[in-house]
Formats: C-alpha cells, structure tokens, sequence
C-alpha cells in the first residue's frame, strides 16, 4: 500500500509530491517512537478502536479490531470557511491567511511545536497503565485515547512538514527525540514531564489536562493562520471522548468509595478496598494546579503579540464585542507595594488568565456532577477545585506558597501540611497498590464502578480488547 492509502485524509495528500515524501522520511520515525514510547505490551493485542476515515459525520465512528501498529493514523482538516476572515487582533475582518506570513514564521511555528509536544508526552506518560487497568473497558479506552494523541501529533507535524520548509520537518524529528521526564531532553511544557503511574491519575490527566487541551485548541481554532484553525477544528471533535473518560472514570471512582461506605456502614473506605475521598481531593489538588501552569503567566507579552498578531485568539471569539481588545483592562491579584492587592492589566496583555477564567468555570461543573453523585448517598463530603493561587509554578503565584483556599502560607508551614494538600507517598503507594489488572471481559476491580454503558451501543461484557496468546 503506498504512503496516501495508508493515511486517511482530506489534504490531497495524493497529489501532493512534496509533502508525501516529507512525510515518508518521517513516517518510519514515527513507528519506531510508537513502538518504542506507546503502550507497553499490548501491541500485537486486537483492540476494539474507532478510526477517523472521514470528515463525514458517519466517516468518523468506524469501529473495528485492529492492532495498534496498524491503526491509520489520518490527517483532517475541518472543512474551509467560505472567505473567511481574520476574527480578532490588529488585523481583524482581514482575510485568513492560507499560507505563513513571514513576520510571523516563528511566533507560529513556536506555538505548533508547543501543541504537538504535548501529545506525544501524553502518550510516554501513560504507556505503562495498560498493565494495571481494572478492566477490559477502561483498557481500550486507554488505548483510544492514546492513538489519538498519535494523530494530534500527526496533525501538527503535517502544518510543520507542509508549511515550514527545512525548519518545519527539523522540529517533526525532535517531537519524536523529546521524552516526557527525561532529564535531558524533557518535554516543553510541566505538567507533560509528570509522571501518570496509576489509573486515578490518568482519570486526572483526562479530565483536567486534556481540557487544557480543548481550551488551547479553542483559541488556536480562532487563527488568522486558516490551516491551524482547520486542523485544531478537527482535533476538538476527539477532545470530548477523551475528557468523557477522564470525568467518567473520576465519576466512578467516587461512586465505588460512596457505594462500599453506605453498604457497609464503615466510613473507612480504605478499610473497603476504595479510593477515599480525601485522596480523591488530593488527587484534584495536584491535577487541576499542574494544568493551570499550562495557561502560562498571568500577565503575558507573549499572549498580548499572538493575539495582536492573530495568531491566537480567546475560546470562542464569536462571543466577545470588543475583538481589538486595546481598550479594556483586566484585574489581577498580585505584589503591590503594600502586598498582595487587585490591579489592573491592559486587556491583551491578560489573554491567559482570561482563557484561564474559562477553563475554570468549566472545570467547577465538572465538580458540580461528582459532587451530585456523593450528595445521592447521602454523604456529606464535598470535593473542590482548589485556589489558582495553590501550587502553582509558573506565573505571578509560582514564587510563593498559596494552600487551597489561596491564602498565602510560609515555606515552614507548606512543608509540614504539605501532606494535607498533594498526594503524599504513603497516598501514591496505597492507589498503586490498588492497581492490579483485571482483564476477564465482564468482570472489575474493587475499587471502580462498572460504567453506565459500554461502547458503541455494546455491553460492558464485550471483550474490547483481546490478547494475542
Ligand atoms: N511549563 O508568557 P508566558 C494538549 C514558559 S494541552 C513550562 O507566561 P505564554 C494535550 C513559556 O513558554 C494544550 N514552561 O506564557 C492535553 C515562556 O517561555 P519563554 C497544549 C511554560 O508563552 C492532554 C515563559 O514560560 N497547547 O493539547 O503566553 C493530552 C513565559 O511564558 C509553561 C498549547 O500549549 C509551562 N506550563 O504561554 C495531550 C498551545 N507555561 O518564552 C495533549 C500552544 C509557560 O520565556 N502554546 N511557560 O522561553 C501556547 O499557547 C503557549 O506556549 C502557552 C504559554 C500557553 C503554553
Ligand atoms: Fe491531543
Ligand atoms: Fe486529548
């Protein structure tokens, strides 16, 4: 099969010489990271994936067994925007732009870098869990999400390789050299370099960091540069499996501690075998800061010359009035000569924290459901979203201690409550012990509910993933 059968698309990658021979060169890289970086020990196992083949609505939900070395990893734009126009910035209601203007060839290819390293790293993060999941289910969706994140990084590496010239296909090798921790050549951005070693956190990672992933994408969907706003368009269509799974997956978690606690009358629920409450908020204290850095600094000049630029926007720019953002201000708590007090910042200049502000208004009714499914067993505990201020490294907060209620606390006083606040060792090593594999189709471990259903309309019994013997 030549290089275009084999990938999926709507770029007229057939007729398209140079990019086709690009994206030879980079192709068997990619397979050698794949094997090398994606999940550990699973990739002669048939696993019941979904394929993009198509931008169509029923090209996108073919289901099948495949393996994953297999999976056609294809490239897909959003279809074109009629006489689309630049929607915000100092060249606003100007025509999007088809090809990269060269004052701004760096601005861009920086952010198309950052984006792809991201989903490459998720991958490395999690390509150990495959050997603890509590069942067959969470196992292939594990594996869903996974491969595409490998067609994320298709994706960027496809505007690199068809947009960028030398540079462009320099920067798709090393998004394949770069490691998620590696001390050396870590991965661009913090929360990539943490490391997911049990399913609580992947659930985590699913919830709280991939939807850093779907408000980046909003805003970059937003470009004056049309062939990122496509294919960051396209890429938010998977987002939302993704953070199903993450929310879901917490949902359940939640649900099994409430369930064994009200069955046997033990407020313990460690002594049952589930993940208590408190670790849970452990857990979210940790997730949620680590995915908060991902906004980067409050006050921001970088922020302030993308979106002048146009190169990125806010989440959803159709529902501001003001797309010049020159005018306004925006308030910021930060050290004034009397210390911490509310100032103002010029509107552009604050394009972080305000797509920061909608990432955490969504993140809120997130904890709304987990919190309505404690509330059903009549337990009284609830979880919250800590501060922004709490743990955090980058920004204005990053030099300072904040605890979850963002009031700010002394070294001395972070470090013996420290505990109180993050995931401590003796949390981690409970969970992972925990985590053993369950992979008898029907059956779950102890510590997670069954999913309310199974995928694409088949039973939680179905065997999703089966096992080369
Ligand atoms: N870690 O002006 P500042 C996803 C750096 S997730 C390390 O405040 P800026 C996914 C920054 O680079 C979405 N470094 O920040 C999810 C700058 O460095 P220089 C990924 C950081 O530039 C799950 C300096 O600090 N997409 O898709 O306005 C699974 C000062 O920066 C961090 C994108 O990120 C950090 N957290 O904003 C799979 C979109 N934060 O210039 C996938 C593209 C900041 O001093 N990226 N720094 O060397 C961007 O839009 C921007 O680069 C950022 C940073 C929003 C990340
Ligand atoms: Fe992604
Ligand atoms: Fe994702």
């Amino acid at each position: 099969m030549s290089l275009y059968d084999r990938i999926p698309n709507n770029v007229s990658l057939a007729s398209d010489k140079r990019l086709t021979r690009a994206l030879e060169h980079w192709q068997p890289n990619y397979m050698k990271w794949w094997r090398e970086m994606g999940p550990e020990g699973f990739q002669v196992d048939d696993i019941y994936l979904r394929t993009a083949v198509s931008i169509e609505p029923g090209g996108w939900a073919h289901f099948d067994y495949i393996k994953m070395p297999d999976y056609r990893w294809g490239i897909f734009l959003a279809p074109p925007e009629q006489d689309r126009v630049i929607g915000f910035g100092d060249q606003y209601g100007k025509p999007a732009w088809q090809e990269v203007p060269g004052e701004h060839r760096n601005m861009l290819r920086r952010l198309v870098v950052t984006q792809g390293d991201t989903e490459p790293a998720s991958v490395e993060q999690q390509r150990l869990l495959g050997h603890s999941a509590p069942c067959l289910y969470d196992l292939r969706n594990l594996f869903q999400v996974n491969v595409e994140e490998g067609r994320h990084l298709w994706a960027m590496v496809y505007l690199l390789h068809s947009h960028f010239g030398r540079d462009g296909r320099e920067e798709s090798e090393e998004l394949l050299e770069r490691r998620s921790g590696d001390a050396d050549k870590p991965r661009i951005l913090g929360a990539f370099n943490q490391p997911i070693d049990d399913w609580l956190s992947f659930y985590m990672f699913t919830t709280f960091t991939d939807r850093d992933g779907k408000y980046q994408l909003l805003a970059l969907a937003e470009s004056a540069f049309d062939p990122l706003s496509r294919t960051t368009r396209f890429m938010l269509t998977e987002e939302g499996h993704h953070m199903f799974v993450g929310e879901t997956g917490v949902n359940r978690v939640v649900q099994r501690a409430c369930e064994l606690m009200r069955q046997t009358g033990d407020d313990d629920a460690r002594r049952q075998g589930a993940i208590d409450l408190e670790t849970i908020q452990r857990y979210i204290n940790l997730w949620f800061s680590v995915s908060l850095d991902l906004f980067g600094g409050e006050i921001s000049s970088n922020a302030a010359a993308f979106f002048a630029s146009g190169l990125k926007g806010r989440a959803t720019e159709s529902g501001y009035q003001d797309h010049l953002a020159l005018q306004g201000s925006y308030q910021v708590w930060q050290p004034g000569a009397d210390g911490w007090e509310q100032k103002e910042v010029p509107l552009r200049n604050a394009m972080n924290e305000i797509l920061r502000d909608s990432y955490i208004a969504e993140s809120e009714a997130v904890l709304g459901r987990w919190n309505r499914t404690i509330e059903q067993f009549g337990i009284p505990f609830r979880l919250r979203l800590p501060d922004r201020r709490f743990h955090r490294r980058i920004g204005l907060y990053g030099s300072h201690h904040f605890d979850p209620w963002g009031r700010p606390v002394i070294e001395e006083q972070w470090n013996a409550r420290r505990d109180e606040f993050l995931p401590a060792e003796k949390d981690l090593a409970y969970v992972k012990n925990l985590m053993v594999a369950v992979t008898e189709p029907g059956k779950i471990a102890n510590w997670i509910s069954r999913p309310a259903r199974g995928i694409n309309g088949l039973p939680f019994e179905f065997e999703y993933v089966r096992r080369e013997r």
